[in-house]
């Protein structure tokens, strides 16, 4: 029997005594090691096996506290779904929906109806809506960044339409990736894929293709790939960034042409890198004193860019830091002075050894969903704003050229991500999260942000429900049938908001049960135009899936700007520079964007999120990071 979970597809067995799941060898010869754990984990005794309720809160009744490690009272089912809701209730009866915080953040498990945030947003949707947040940690910075430098289509195409792997085989001489190409990164996709793809691709790219990362760690790509290591002092690329750009422009490299005709503000960043704007000329040498990098390397790097077909790659981690957004600025920059943007296997890429969907070439299928409502709450944070719309109540923070306020919130509902482990500065958020009348968790486990919660309810893992999975690009939506039963009293999430929902008088299922809803999401599936061959459900469920096609994308995102089409930006054109007077307009106007994120969300400081994400900007503040690796 197969499963699915975000690191990949796998074969699991059932003992003979039909309760414990072990792990069968892999066909994946890729496999990730890692998946192991997965199956180990399911009956570890860190499980979550009974709905549980912090004593303090069970016996003082909601309000702010310190939400440390104190003990837990187990209830029964009944007694714990009637708090609940009767605490939903008073929140959001006094207060209003928008004191209910349902962001809740992070990746859950694989699987396509028990995404646990669709799921719980569907859930709170349905009773009058919640606070939500936007964009992720993945790419923090770098989701706001680029809509304003390329347009918010060509920045959605640098995701999924970037140059691939395959484009790099047949085309790119050079591959320069700032931060390492890494194989354990590409085990992971959003949804796992049929079959790792990562390995096989980094051989072909390591015959072919000569490769050259930047990072800290010497050990930091694919071995197959044969890359060449470049030691770099982290969050210090922009300066060799601004190196390479001082170099191309010095010694005669800079395509003048290119830059004239699809990018504003060339000659600025001339001026900038000269030296001409701040008296520092951003040389090798300058650049050497800050990341360490030699500067022969950095002076000898630029001139065999310059010298064949260049693709340069920024990993998502240089973007996930203060001031995150320079690089990723700064390396657009550069490949556009090597004007090598729009043609096959050059230019820009970001996320080559990030992601295990990235750059696989084909055009990712429409994929089944489970309805999340709609919500009547038009309040929002960029994600990694919580510690601080918790500590800040009703204080306004500038947001991508726009003004947020942030609202007050009494009930924060998490389901599927784990906070104590993806946010920044633990202290300060254990406090953030002191300040909240009622914390709940859905966990499967109790990780430590179960351990700060009021109501922690546990729920079945993936390997104790049915799904279907596939990620982007993925070569089959697979089945994810029911290996063993939930743990203990562990429940479907399913289950719980349909219980809530009964309590509080509003409709979460629409009178189907979970197995229903399957059935349901992949029949619409498979009706809705564009979406490929496929058998009804029964036959789809007893063959264990679907094959989804391959059809490889035509053009990359830049080929048709390149070709003449006008870019989302203002200009038209790739942006290399922003007036220091005003900010351009965010893409959506100033209103709540579909899905993007705030320049300074990775730091959690109002003041350090200016909205001003022009690299100039921050230059002309004296943030730089110059001398210290931190910044
Ligand atoms: N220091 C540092 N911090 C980082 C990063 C970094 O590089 N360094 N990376 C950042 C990034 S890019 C990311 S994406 C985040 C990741 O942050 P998260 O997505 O929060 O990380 P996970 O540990 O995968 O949390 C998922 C949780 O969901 C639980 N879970 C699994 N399935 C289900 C389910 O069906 N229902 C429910 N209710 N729960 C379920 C799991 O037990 C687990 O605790 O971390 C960010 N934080
Ligand atoms: N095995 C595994 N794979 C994963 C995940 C996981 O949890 N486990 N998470 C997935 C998720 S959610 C995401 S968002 C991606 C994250 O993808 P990335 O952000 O690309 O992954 P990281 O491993 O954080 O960073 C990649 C490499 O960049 C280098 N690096 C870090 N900072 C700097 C810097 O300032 N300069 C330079 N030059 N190099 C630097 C580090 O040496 C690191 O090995 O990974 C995905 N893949
Ligand atoms: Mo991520």
């Amino acid at each position: 029997m197969e499963t699915s979970a975000h690191w990949g597809t796998y074969p699991v067995e059932v003992s003979p005594d039909g309760r414990e799941v072990v792990a069968a060898k892999p066909q994946d010869v890729d496999a990730a090691p890692a998946i192991g754990n997965v199956v180990s984990g399911n009956r570890h005794r860190s499980r979550v096996t009974r709905p549980a309720v912090r004593r303090q809160w069970l016996e003082d009744g909601p309000g702010p506290r310190d939400r440390g490690p104190d003990d837990f009272v187990e209830v029964g089912w009944d007694t714990a779904l009637g708090l609940l809701s009767q605490e939903l209730e008073r929140v959001r009866s006094r207060f209003g929906n928008q004191a209910i915080f349902g962001g809740s953040y992070g990746w859950g498990s694989a699987g396509r109806l028990h995404h646990a945030q669709s799921q719980l947003h569907r859930f709170l949707n349905s009773v009058g809506g919640y606070t939500s947040s936007i964009n992720d940690y993945s790419r923090g910075a770098s989701i706001v960044l680029l809509p304003h430098l390329v347009g918010p289509r060509t920045a959605l195409d640098l995701r999924y339409k970037p140059a691939s792997w395959a484009d790099v085989v047949e085309h790119t001489d050079l591959l320069v990736s700032f931060g390492g190409v890494r194989r354990s990164n590409t085990w992971v996709v959003p949804g796992g894929h049929e079959r790792h793809i990562g390995s096989a691709h980094a051989r072909s790219v390591g015959r072919t293709t000569e490769v050259v990362f930047l990072s800290a760690q010497r050990d930091d790509a694919f071995e197959d790939i044969g890359a060449e290591w470049i030691g770099v002092m982290p969050a210090t690329d922009t300066a060799v960034l601004l190196a390479l750009i001082h170099v191309l422009v010095v010694d005669g490299l800079a395509d003048d042409e290119f830059l004239a005709r699809y990018t504003v503000g060339a000659d600025e960043v001339r001026r900038y890198v000269l030296g001409d704007a701040d008296g520092v000329a951003k040389t090798p040498e300058w650049a050497s004193r800050i990341s360490r990098t030699p500067a022969p390397v950095i002076r000898d790097l630029a001139h065999r860019m310059a010298a064949g077909r260049t693709l340069i790659n920024v990993v998502y981690a240089l973007q996930r830091g203060e001031g995150g957004e320079q690089p990723v600025f700064a390396a657009l920059t550069l490949a556009a002075f090597l004007g090598q943007i729009g043609l096959p296997g050059g230019g820009f890429a970001h996320g080559f050894g990030s992601m295990g969907d990235y750059g696989v070439g084909v055009a990712g299928s429409r994929l089944p969903t489970f309805p999340q409502g709609v919500n009547p709450v038009p309040d929002f944070i960029p994600c990694a704003r919580i510690s601080d719309m918790l500590l800040h109540p009703g204080e306004e923070i500038p947001y991508d050229g726009g003004t947020l306020r942030f609202p007050e919130v009494k009930l924060a509902y998490w389901a599927g991500g784990n906070p104590f482990h993806h946010h920044q500065d633990l202290k300060r958020l254990r406090e953030a999260l002191s300040r909240l009348d009622t914390f709940v968790v859905h966990e499967t486990h109790w990780t430590p942000t179960a351990r700060h919660a009021d109501v922690v309810l546990p729920v079945a893992t993936t390997l104790e429900r049915e799904d279907v999975a596939a990620g982007a690009g993925d070569s089959r939506l697979r089945v994810v049938p029911r290996v063993v039963e939930p743990l203990g009293e562990a429940r479907e999430e399913f289950w719980i908001y349909a219980e809530l929902a009964g309590r509080l008088g509003s409709d979460f299922t629409e009178g189907l049960d979970s197995r229903q809803w399957l059935e349901r999401i992949y029949e619409e599936w498979r009706a809705a135009p564009g979406s490929p061959p496929a058998p009804p459900f029964a036959e789809f469920w007893r063959d264990g899936g679907v094959d989804l096609p391959q059809d490889p994308y035509r053009d990359t995102a830049f080929a048709e700007f390149r070709d003449g089409a006008p870019l989302g930006t203002p200009s038209g054109r790739i942006e290399l520079w922003t007036p220091l007077t005003g900010h351009t307009s965010p893409p959506s106007g100033g209103a709540r964007p579909a899905s993007s994120t705030c320049t300074c969300c990775a730091t959690s400081r109002p003041t350090a999120c200016t909205a001003s994400w022009t690299w100039a900007t921050r230059a002309s503040r004296r943030r730089w990071p110059v001398g210290s690796p931190s910044g």
